[in-house]
This record gives structure tokens, C-alpha cells and sequence, in this order.
């Protein structure tokens, strides 16, 4: 049987482009304001972007220590974002931020953290799939740095119990990786939140720019379905000095669903009153790890990276021998 609804206010914040010219501050004021509608529609938590600070620097080949200096945050909160944190206790509110981390030795990091409605940083996440690549493209129409500016996060992807949930972080890429949400179901998360830039563009390939959108759905679909979780994702998009990225923030059910949809690419708040009970119907049943899942058979998934030779063995059968021997 069902069991009884738990509702939880749950809100994603699309943030419209952020120029190379924009501050963080003029950004934080943005994100203040959102956060403030996300409350007054009832929300207990908004899930902002990946880099929600700054413009999408990847996308530029710059020096190293140019890059550091201007799209890292050395701390956070941080002068710049503490009204986001100081507003958060003040309207009881949680949320997840992304932005490009700077350690104390140096290390750099595409980070989100998870922030309760006391303004606790609960959790970090730093992002584990990086896509695109590390040496300059000067023939490609823009950059896709990733793998140069950041390293690959080195703390997993972990479930937080939290705001009366349970929450598990990723950040963009991640989203296509079914491992990515798995590993979050068998924490038991009822809810993964992820904040993403995604170019319209391929600069390999000459992709026609609608799949950008149907396989960033399709992939937040396919993960709240096959783990019977919310997913809840915020872009940073539109023109950012002329350079298009995909909106399309949305709200998925365990069902697979999409509750919610950003209608534009300008700043944009989703609220939806979730029912985290929906997720327990789908986990008691259809997808009962426990009673379903078969690990004896999934040993390639942890033993290769890439793709290799079958399993299959020497053929079963021969025209002159049956299967019955
Ligand atoms: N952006 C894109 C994303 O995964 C991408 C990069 C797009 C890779 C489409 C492969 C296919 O949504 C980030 N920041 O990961």
C-alpha cells in the first residue's frame, strides 16, 4: 500500500546569463531574490547552478593563475555570498550551491555545497565526471576546460540526512552517468539536486543543437525513475557574451516525470510541494534493491574504465553439435 504523503517544498533557481562584466555581487543579488520567492511559494530548499558565480570560464583559454585569481572562491561563504547564507537562516530556507573551489593548498575543484535552513554547510560534493579537455582547441569556436581547470572531485558522491530528507549532490556531467545516481540509491537518497551549464553547441561534432535539451531530460528522467528519487536541476544559461547555453531547469518525480520546467532562459523559480512518498511506492516494489539487484553479475562496471572484449566465451553450439550437450 502507498503510504501517507510527505510533503516537501522543493524549488529550483535558473539563473539567465552571467557575463564575463557581471560581479559576484550583482549575481548574489540575483540568487537573494530568487531565494525570496523560493520561500514565499513554499519552499524549504532551492537548488541554484554549477558556478552560479561566475560566467562559464571553461569555455576560455586563459593563464592559469588569471583563471584562479578571477573565478575562484578561496572561501565560503565568502564577503561576496554571506547575504545568500545570512538570508538563508533568516527565511529558514536550505540550498545548494555551485561554484569553482579553491583550497587552502591550492587544489581547484568545480564544487557544490549543501546548506541547511540554519545556514549550515551540511555537505560538499566536487564534481567527480569532467567532461571536455585540457589542451586548447584554437580552431573550436569555444573551450571546454574542465579537465584543466579542474581536478577530479575526490570525496565520492555522498547522501546528506537533512532538511527532513535525505539529499544526494552531482553537478552537470555527472547527470549522465547512471553510476552517479545509483551509488546516491543505495545511500537511500529520496531526493538528488544538481546544478549545470551546458553549451548548445558540441565543438567535436556538429550535433544537432534539440538533442542538447532531449538528452539532458532524458537523463534526469531515466535517474529519478531508476532510482526512485526526485531530481531537481537549476542551469545557469542563455547568451553568455553571445555564447548559448541550454535552459530547461526541471523538476523530476520518482516516477520519471517532469513536474516542473523552466519556460525561458532568464532567471526563473520552479516550486513544487513533492510528495517524497511517491518514491517509496517505487522503492518498495519495482526497484527493491534488495530484492532485485544482482551485483554477482556487474563486476565490469567497477573492474573497466573503458569498453573491452565480451564475456561471451566460445560458441555454445556448432552445426553439427545441439545445445542440449
Ligand atoms: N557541461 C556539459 C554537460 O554535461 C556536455 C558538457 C554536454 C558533455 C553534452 C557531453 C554532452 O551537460 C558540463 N559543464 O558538464
Amino acid at each position: 500500500m502507498s503510504s501517507t504523503s510527505r510533503r516537501f517544498g522543493l524549488a529550483v533557481a535558473q539563473l539567465g546569463p552571467v557575463h564575463l562584466a557581471n560581479s559576484r555581487a550583482g549575481v548574489v543579488a540575483r540568487l537573494v531574490a530568487m531565494m525570496r520567492e523560493a520561500r514565499s511559494r513554499g519552499a524549504r530548499m532551492v537548488v541554484f547552478p554549477e558556478l552560479a558565480l561566475t560566467t562559464f570560464f571553461p569555455r576560455y583559454w586563459l593563464p592559469d593563475a588569471e583563471v584562479t585569481e578571477r573565478f575562484f572562491e578561496p572561501s565560503m561563504p565568502s564577503a561576496e555570498t554571506q547575504p545568500l547564507f545570512d538570508l538563508a537562516r533568516e527565511l529558514r530556507i536550505g540550498f545548494y550551491l555551485g561554484y569553482a573551489e579553491l583550497t587552502e593548498d591550492g587544489r581547484r575543484f568545480n564544487t557544490a555545497v549543501l546548506v541547511d535552513d540554519q545556514a549550515n554547510i551540511v555537505g560538499r560534493y566536487r564534481k567527480i565526471h569532467l567532461p571536455g579537455h585540457s589542451d586548447h582547441k584554437p580552431e573550436a569556436p569555444f573551450q571546454h576546460l574542465e579537465k584543466k581547470y579542474f581536478e577530479v572531485g575526490n570525496e565520492g558522491f555522498k547522501v546528506w540526512k537533512t532538511l527532513g530528507t535525505r539529499i544526494g549532490m552531482c553537478i552537470c556531467n555527472d547527470r549522465r552517468w547512471p553510476e552517479t545516481f545509483r551509488v546516491m540509491g543505495l545511500q537511500s537518497a529520496e531526493l538528488a539536486v544538481l546544478g549545470y551549464n551546458t553549451p548548445s553547441w558540441n565543438i567535436h561534432w556538429s550535433e544537432p543543437p534539440h538533442l542538447r535539451m532531449s538528452s539532458h531530460l532524458l537523463s534526469l528522467q531515466a535517474a529519478a525513475y531508476q532510482n526512485a528519487m526526485w531530481v531537481a536541476a537549476s542551469a545557469k544559461c542563455g547568451a553568455e557574451d553571445g555564447f548559448h547555453m541550454i535552459g530547461g531547469s526541471a523538476i523530476v518525480a520518482p516516477s520519471g516525470e517532469i513536474v516542473a520546467q523552466a519556460q525561458g532562459e532568464e532567471d526563473e523559480v520552479l516550486v513544487v510541494n513533492a510528495d517524497l512518498a511517491l518514491g517509496d511506492n517505487f522503492r518498495e516494489h519495482v526497484f527493491n534493491f534488495a530484492k532485485h539487484r544482482r551485483p554477482e553479475h556487474y563486476g565490469l562496471i567497477v573492474e573497466r574504465t573503458g569498453a573491452g572484449e565480451s564475456l561471451g566465451g566460445p560458441p555454445l553450439s556448432t552445426s553439427t553439435s545441439s545445445l542440449q550437450e
